[in-house]
């Protein structure tokens, strides 16, 4: 044995150790071979290289035969998959055939016979660890990793997976499948989405990324208690283990990897309406003036297949909907956009002049059977050819079909059947047989089967969509909603759950699935109000408006054989409700804006657990199975069993917490988790704000594209950490890459005499729509005397709420608002 070690660049590199002798006859070596960025490891016939990608970052590849194969990925950014860090000899190996290196944030220990890999954090808590009974079984191209699943350990993320929130004791399989009437056991799902987060470990968070496009799979200790495992049917070996220690940390490093969000327009946050489908231009006109007579607050209106002629994407039905851009200007002057649908299949029309499929076949960019013949499956159209996404050039010209769309002004497009579904098909999609024509960058040209496209084929079909819009309209950014996508689809489109159901059940199911996607890189989901599928009572509805009203996606849709479900048509008293809610998430625009920015620019979703925010949470099993954060300051908490009439516990993380919409302080301050218990009440929802909270929040919109007529106000919750962050823009054009933003943090720090509230300094040129904002500060009992900057200000006690309003001018730049007991 010779273990070397050697010194480049300043840094020491990983040990080599030769355990056997039979270096010359490759297959038969064992051994370790330092790299500058990780280690080589050759044990039989297998290899293994581990690979620093950050300080806390490693990527994991293995050769069960030694070959790696292409190195290439869908899902990683190609400049996060080529970066490295490098790695140091931690300590010489202690053990022949082991050998231990470390960055500066992990320990890895590597071991030759059986082979094994322990990663743990500098002070030794392992963070995760190959089973003892084996790291990996291969069988045929499909392989089981196995790692150790400790004790205290919980499992989030896989994207649309339902269930329980946490995965442990669960089993998942990712094939993207159009799951029409899924239920809460059922699985897979739309989405293909190979990464998970486990919290609660010894050594905080962290997460696994498999990087496999196959049909993978993952074992939360259903199998055996005490082993984690995961694998696929084939493909490479290829993953990501991202530590932590805390959750957001790891769902920042998995979006650096896979992509952060782009910032949306700011009417993707309004809320939407649709319906399977608006059948005229005039059904629509009317549901539109129907809104606005209501004053129920409304940016969308969605087209669903039947305003096409025959189904056929890219058309319009020449009766009912004659002309496209004169619905588009009449909604615009309501502040009303259009979302229409465009499915993918492309209806094999020869000679009709129906453009999509002749360009398709003239520049060969449909799917092809083995024998080379073109693929037609049967969907809404009739027979169709299915677009080759895997080919750039394909997708150029699939984005170049939204000119027609684009020039009349639709806003958004909408990507269903994308998983891809096929009617009267085994399994309900393509032949895993059929062939795909790979050509795109990085990747080698090959033939490749659906088998292995399959689940990536939706995420890049809203790739294609997403980057046609940037084409066609470049200062405005794109929308798009998808129902299948994979990992890093995050980049091109948001999502929605499905056809979900009208039951309370599924309204629970929705609540789980949008946090789960959160935490999976699709910080913006929604899941169809009401319910897709059946009748939701007048009750269902209007509460899943009130728990929507605080999600990321807020969009109503319902099946073409269920009842319409336009929020005016249970009466008066329901109406009243929902158009409450609807108004509440409107007044909130400038929070929820605040946190797309942040989404955009860290990956972090919108929509939290409360473990998120309050790991210890995880432990007191405060995170009940409805209740969740929207950003770090508001707790909703629906009941958790929503048919039982009940008083039921919500249970708050250590802290204050105050009531959202009362303005009192509901808990004080503790060490531990307190409950309090609530009674459901049909027009209630209770929503907290965390102390030291800070919420922008504006004057009621019938639109985001209204400008709100005064002030911007800013509620503060006195309490430790006390911060709040102002973000805006022109909430449409790519303005803000150029200093067309306003960003400014507020903080504050309350003591027994007075608050100082502190304007940090402002971030890009906008001017945004306010002048002047109001500073309302929450439990404060009587007047005050405030200054800004040194000059006195009115300020004044609103009468009957314990809370002081302080009126300034908008402060462009740092300030300070030192208000004082009188
Ligand atoms: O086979 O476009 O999930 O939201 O309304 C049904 C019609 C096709 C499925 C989508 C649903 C949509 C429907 N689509």
């Amino acid at each position: 044995m010779r273990v070397v070690s050697h010194r480049r660049g300043g840094a020491v590199i990983c040990a080599m150790v030769l355990v056997a002798a039979l270096v010359s006859v490759r297959a038969e070596a064992a051994g370790f071979v330092a790299r500058e960025d990780g280690v080589d490891i050759q044990s039989g016939v297998v290899r293994m290289r581990v690979t620093a990608i950050t300080d806390d970052m490693l990527r994991v590849r293995i050769a069960p035969s030694g070959d790696f194969g292409e190195d290439a990925s869908w899902a990683v950014r190609s400049d996060w998959r080529t970066r490295s860090v490098k790695v140091s000899v931690a300590q010489a190996a202690r053990q022949p055939g082991t050998v231990e290196c470390r960055t500066a944030n992990l320990i890895m220990r590597i071991q030759l016979e059986p082979l094994s890999l322990i990663v743990s954090d500098l002070a030794g808590h392992e963070i995760t660890a190959d089973s003892p009974l084996g790291a990996i079984t291969t069988e045929g191209a499909g392989f089981s990793l196995r790692k150790i699943l400790s004790e205290s350990e919980h499992f989030f993320g896989l994207g649309d997976k339902v269930g329980r929130l946490d995965h442990r004791g669960q089993t998942f399989t990712n094939w993207n499948t159009d799951a029409y009437g899924f239920g809460e056991s059922s699985d897979p799902l739309y989405k293909s989405i190979p990464f998970f987060v486990a919290a609660g470990g010894p050594a905080g968070s962290y997460g696994i990324f498999l990087d496999n496009t196959w049909r993978t799979w993952f074992d939360f200790g259903k199998r055996d208690p005490h082993t984690l495992a995961f694998g696929s049917t084939a493909g490479p070996i290829d993953y990501y283990v991202i530590y932590g220690p805390s959750t957001r940390h790891v769902i920042e490093r998995y979006t650096d990897l896979t992509g952060k969000p782009p910032l949306p327009p700011l009417w993707e946050l309004g809320f939407q309406q649709s319906r399977y489908s608006y059948m005229s231009a005039d059904e629509v006109r009317s549901v539109a003036r129907r809104l606005r007579s209501e004053r129920i607050p409304t940016d969308v209106i969605w087209l669903d297949i039947d305003y096409q002629s025959h189904n056929r994407p890219f058309t319009t039905n020449p009766r009912t909907f004659p002309d496209m851009p004169a619905l588009v200007s009449d909604l615009s002057r309501q502040d009303l956009r259009l979302v229409a649908i465009t499915d993918l299949h492309i209806p094999r029309l020869l000679n009709q002049g129906y453009a999509p499929y002749e360009t398709g076949v003239a520049g060969d960019h449909f799917v092809k059977r083995p024998d080379g013949s073109t693929y037609i499956g049967e969907v809404w159209p009739g027979p169709s050819a299915f677009p080759e996404f895997t080919r750039s050039v394909t997708r150029t010209w699939w984005g170049e079909q939204y000119r027609g769309f684009i020039n009349a002004g639709i806003a958004g497009f909408w990507n269903d059947m994308n998983e891809p579904a096929v009617f009267n098909s085994p399994g309900k999609t393509m032949p895993l047989d059929n062939v795909h024509r790979i050509a795109e960058q990085g990747f080698t040209e090959r033939a490749a089967s659906h088998e292995e496209i399959h689940n990536i084929y939706g995420m890049l079909n809203t790739r294609a969509t997403f980057e046609g819009m940037q084409r066609l309209r470049p200062d405005e950014r794109p929308f798009v909603m998808t129902r299948a996508s994979a990992a890093g689809g995050q980049r091109y489109a948001v999502t929605w759950t499905g056809d979900n159901s009208s039951t309370w059940n599924h309204l629970k199911l929705a609540i789980t699935q949008m946090l789960n996607l959160g935490m999976s890189g699709f910080a913006y989901s929604g899941a169809d109000v009401g319910g897709f599928e059946g009748t939701p009572s007048p009750d269902l509805l209007t509460k899943w408006i009130e728990v929507a009203a605080f999600t990321p996606i807020f969009r109503v849709h319902s099946a073409n054989d269920s009842p319409h479900r336009e929020p005016w048509l249970d009466g008066a008293e329901h109406t009243n409700i929902r158009r409450k809610f609807i108004e509440a998430r409107y007044r909130l625009m400038p929070y929820l804006y605040a946190l797309a920015d942040e989404n955009a620019r860290t990956g972090v979703p919108l929509m939290r657990p409360l473990f998120y925010e309050f790991p210890e949470s995880i432990e007191s099993q405060c995170d009940a199975p409805t209740s969740f954060l929207l950003g770090a300051q508001l707790l909703i908490a629906p009941p958790p069993n929503f048919e039982s009439p009940a008083a039921y516990p919500v249970c708050f993380p250590a802290g204050e917490w105050f009531d959202y919409w009362t303005g009192g302080k509901v808990v004080r301050s503790g060490p531990k988790a307190q409950t309090l218990t609530v009674t459901p009440a049909l027009d209630r929802l209770p929503v907290f704000v965390r102390a030291g909270a800070i919420l922008p929040q504006q004057p009621l919109v019938q639109s985001t594209a209204q400008i709100p007529h005064g002030v911007l106000s800013l509620d503060i919750y006195p309490g430790d950490e006390c911060r709040g962050v102002i973000y805006a823009d022109d909430g449409h054009s790519m303005a803000f890459l150029n200093q067309g933003y306003l960003r400014q943090v507020v903080r504050c720090s309350a003591s027994r005499t007075g608050i100082v509230v502190n304007f940090d300094a402002r971030e890009g040129q906008y001017r945004p729509w306010w002048q002047q904002i109001e500073i309302r500060v929450h439990q404060w009992n009587g007047t005050a005397d405030a200054r800004l900057d040194g000059h006195t200000v009115a300020a004044h006690a609103v009468p009957r709420s314990d809370t002081l309003s302080v009126r300034i001018d908008d402060p462009h730049g740092p300030s300070t608002l030192s208000i004082s007991v009188r």
